[in-house]
Parts: C-alpha cells; sequence; structure tokens
C-alpha cells in the first residue's frame, strides 16, 4: 500500500520541473528555504542536494526548531541558472521514516556503477527523539531522480550528516557526525557497513562538530566539517594523506556568523574552479532555523592549504547585462547613505532593494556580461518620492560613465529608460552613484 502511495507520488512530482526564483548571487535559491548544501558534479552539470526548511507550526514539526519534510534536487550547467527538479524524497514515502517527525536533515548523493545513491538522515518509527537518526538511501539512474528509497536505514548507524566518498580504489566510505565524526567502510553495494564506525581522532576535543565533508586533491585528503569553537559555528578543515586519519587540524575555511548558529558546507571543483558551498539565514535574518544556500569561490595556497572564504552576496559566476541584475547582492557599497533592506518584510521571498539617499552614495555590483551585441539603453526600476539622478559608471567610481538616468518624483514603483552614450562589449563591473541629495529606492536594473 506503502510502495504503491510512494509510486504515485513519483509520478506526479516527476515531471514537475522549475525554473522559481533562482539566481546566480547569494542566495541562490530564493523561493523556499534551503540549507546543508551537498554540492556534486554528475554528467558536467553541478547538482546540489539540499535540506529544505519549511517553518514548524501548531500542526508541523516542533515550533522553534529545525522543520524539515522532504529533499529537492537543484542542477545548473554555470552556477548562474538553477533548475528545480523538484522534490526527490519525503518522509512520508520512505516506510522506515516517521512521517511526523519533521526530521530530515542535511543528505548527500554520490555515484557508483550506473546508480546514484542518495543518503539522508531521519527519525524512524518509534525511535527516541532525542536519540540521533537513523541513515538511509534513495537509490536512482538519474541524479535528479526518480529516487526509490529502501525499505530500511543502513544497520549500525545511529547519527546526521552523512557524506559518501569513494577512494581512487574503488572503496567507498561514509562519514556522519553525533557530535564527533565518525567514518567506516561501506559495501560494494553502498548500502551496508563494511566496517565498525570510528571517531575520527586529532580533531578539536571541545565544541560540537558535524557535517563532515571529504575530498581529495592532489594526494591530500580534506576533512572539512563545521565546529563550534566560540559560539556558533565555523568551518574548519583538517588535512592527511589517509582517509581514515591522523588528519592534522590545518585552519578555519569560514569563520563563524553570530546571526546564525549553523554552518554546513561542501566544496566541488567545477571546469577548474573550486566552489564553496554553504548555507545562511538571508531570508529569515530573524530565526536562523530557515537558511538559505550560498556559494562563494574558493582558492588553495601553494602548500595546499584552504583560503579564507569571505562571505559575498554576489556570490559566482556572470550576470547577463539583459536579465533584472539585483544589484542589493552588491560587490561593494559606500560606506555613508547606501543600504539594503527586505522590499516586503513580509515576504523575504520578494528580495531586497537598495536606498540610496546622500549625494555620492554608491553601489558596485561586478562581473556583468555584455556580450558582444551592441546595448542601447539601461532600465532602473526605480521609486523616489523627491527625484533623483543617478550616474552609472563601468569599473568603478573612476570608469567610463556610460548613462544618466533621471528618476522621476513619483509615489510608486516606476521602470525608467535611459539612453547609453557608450558601450563596451564583455565582462564589466556596474557602478551605481546617486547625485544629488534625495532619497531613491532601487530594485534592479537590465539592459537592452
Ligand atoms: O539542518 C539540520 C542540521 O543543522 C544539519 O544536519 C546540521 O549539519 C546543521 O546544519
Amino acid at each position: 500500500m506503502r510502495y504503491n502511495g510512494y509510486l504515485r507520488f513519483i509520478a506526479v512530482i516527476y515531471i514537475v520541473v522549475m525554473v522559481g526564483n533562482l539566481f546566480s548571487q547569494n542566495p541562490i535559491i530564493r523561493d523556499q528555504f534551503s540549507a546543508d548544501p551537498s554540492a556534486r558534479v554528475f554528467e558536467d552539470k553541478v547538482y546540489v542536494y539540499p535540506s529544505h526548511d519549511i517553518l514548524a507550526n501548531e500542526e508541523r514539526g516542533r515550533i522553534g526548531w529545525f522543520c524539515m519534510e522532504d529533499y529537492h534536487v537543484f542542477s545548473s550547467e554555470n552556477l548562474v541558472d538553477w533548475t528545480d527538479h523538484g522534490v526527490i524524497v519525503s518522509q512520508n514515502t520512505v516506510p522506515w521514516v516517521d512521517s511526523t517527525s519533521y526530521s530530515m536533515w542535511a543528505p548527500d548523493c554520490i555515484y557508483r556503477n550506473g546508480k546514484y545513491y542518495f543518503y539522508f538522515p531521519a527519525r524512524a518509527i518509534s525511535q527516541e527523539p532525542r536519540r540521533g537518526r537513523g541513515i538511509g538511501l534513495a537509490i536512482s539512474e538519474n541524479p535528479y531522480g526518480p529516487f526509490k528509497p529502501e525499505p530500511n536505514p543502513i544497520e549500525g548507524v545511529l547519527g546526521i550528516d552523512p557524506n559518501a566518498f569513494i577512494d581512487k580504489d574503488g572503496q567507498a566510505y561514509l562519514y556522519y557526525s553525533l557530535r564527533k565524526i565518525f567514518v567506516a567502510k561501506l559495501n560494494e553495494n553502498m548500502l551496508e557497513l563494511d566496517s565498525e564506525p570510528v571517531a575520527i581522532e586529532n580533531l578539536p576535543d571541545q565544541g560540537l562538530k558535524e557535517g563532515p565533508f571529504m575530498f581529495e586533491r592532489n594526494g591530500i585528503y580534506y576533512l572539512t566539517y563545521p565546529h563550534v569553537e566560540d559560539s556558533t559555528e565555523r568551518l574548519e578543515y583538517a588535512m592527511g594523506d589517509n582517509l581514515l586519519g591522523p588528519f592534522k587540524v590545518a585552519g578555519v575555511i569560514m569563520d563563524q556568523r553570530l546571526d546564525c548558529w549553523t554552518n554546513h558546507h561542501s566544496i566541488i571543483e567545477y571546469k577548474g574552479q573550486w566552489y564553496l558551498f554553504y548555507h545562511y539565514n538571508d531570508l529569515s535574518p530573524k530565526f536562523d532555523k530557515n537558511r538559505s544556500v550560498r556559494i562563494d569561490s574558493l582558492f588553495f595556497n601553494e602548500d595546499g592549504k584552504i583560503q579564507k572564504v569571505n562571505p559575498t552576496l554576489r556570490g559566482v559566476g556572470l550576470t547577463d547585462a539583459s536579465q533584472k541584475i539585483q544589484i542589493d547582492r552588491y560587490s561593494h557599497i559606500s560606506d555613508k547613505g547606501a543600504s539594503v533592506t527586505f522590499l516586503d518584510t513580509l515576504n523575504t521571498f520578494e528580495g531586497w532593494k537598495t536606498t540610496l539617499d546622500t549625494t555620492n552614495a554608491w553601489i558596485q555590483y561586478n562581473s556583468i556580461d555584455f556580450g558582444n551585441n551592441k546595448l542601447n539603453s539601461i532600465n532602473v526600476k526605480a521609486f523616489s518620492q523627491t527625484g533623483a539622478v543617478l550616474e552609472i559608471r563601468l569599473k568603478n567610481a573612476d570608469g567610463p560613465m556610460i548613462a544618466v538616468v533621471e528618476i522621476p518624483k513619483s509615489s510608486e514603483w516606476m521602470t525608467v529608460k535611459a539612453p547609453l552614450s557608450e558601450f563596451q562589449s564583455g565582462v564589466h563591473n556596474l557602478f551605481v552613484q546617486l547625485k544629488n541629495n534625495n532619497n531613491v529606492e532601487l530594485d534592479w536594473v537590465s539592459f537592452e
């Protein structure tokens, strides 16, 4: 019965492929909350398997706590345009999961011999709420599904945050956490353990460690993990030449952010560049258990050490000049007279706006692709009760001015068009500056 229900459910959701509010800037998913991103390169595309935060209420979950009932998967070829492939696994369709637990925390997915193995933690039926979680699997022939859940969780594992890794010799490993980080060998079939889990040694003694992510580069194994060194999680890493350890703690990948207690990440190389996927509560500043996935570039020193990543709003990739460019996801902003706030505080999924309210206040948005075909005008979605004048430049404050946009006095938002005095093909930064002492709000700009 239950399995038939699952098949019907899959048939409905499998055909739903959504291109919703998905962006190249941070956060990348803006029509739902998303956390704990496990990014993987499959078939020359990047797939992201995040957790899916929802808000608990009287009917579902525990108010004030994490609440997660299913998983989506997202894919992109350029890290800019993302496709939401819909729900791949739900607490209602996994036979062993307590479908009232809303406990589907951080997952992972790995490819082996023509199949995709999706690992996820959840509370099993009759499991004590506070006694860890089981880790189960769903299997598919495609990275985007449909995934068929296994009837039982993996035997011998109690924990969260599964991370699967296959070494060069073909041996697969399962890392996971339960305050500490554990590792065990996986059988060839990827469904069972092939060794007793052992806690990884030589990591910091004090403070929660979770969310392990293992990768290998130039013969060095990197065990990366969120750790509470002070008051919230920061991303740290240890290096070693054996993936079971010993590892040597090597540094911090991202500092703690006080507004969001958790951080959870993955690291991939794609088209010659390394990327850090992580999360932050961008769309829910007052409640840090509704989080959003972000991406930033990651770099290594020559000795193999990871350079610390400063989280950005701009994120990665090039933004097409003809798209609505959300300049509130800025690269740089003036110290005085410029700020970013939600368009609608009651519906943060609407996104943000920039306010400029002092002469010469500015905002800069980097890496816009203007292409090779001449563009003639700029459109600015703006609102100014007093009227305002904007200068638009390429590069920075000293770069060539390409337009002056006069925003008329108005009591509502309007799209104002102005001619470009100059066109430069290729990739450029955009610099927008207020030239009078009035107040203007900006939603987006685009070129045509
Ligand atoms: O998303 C729920 C939990 O928060 C994850 O399993 C942890 O890694 C932390 O991000």
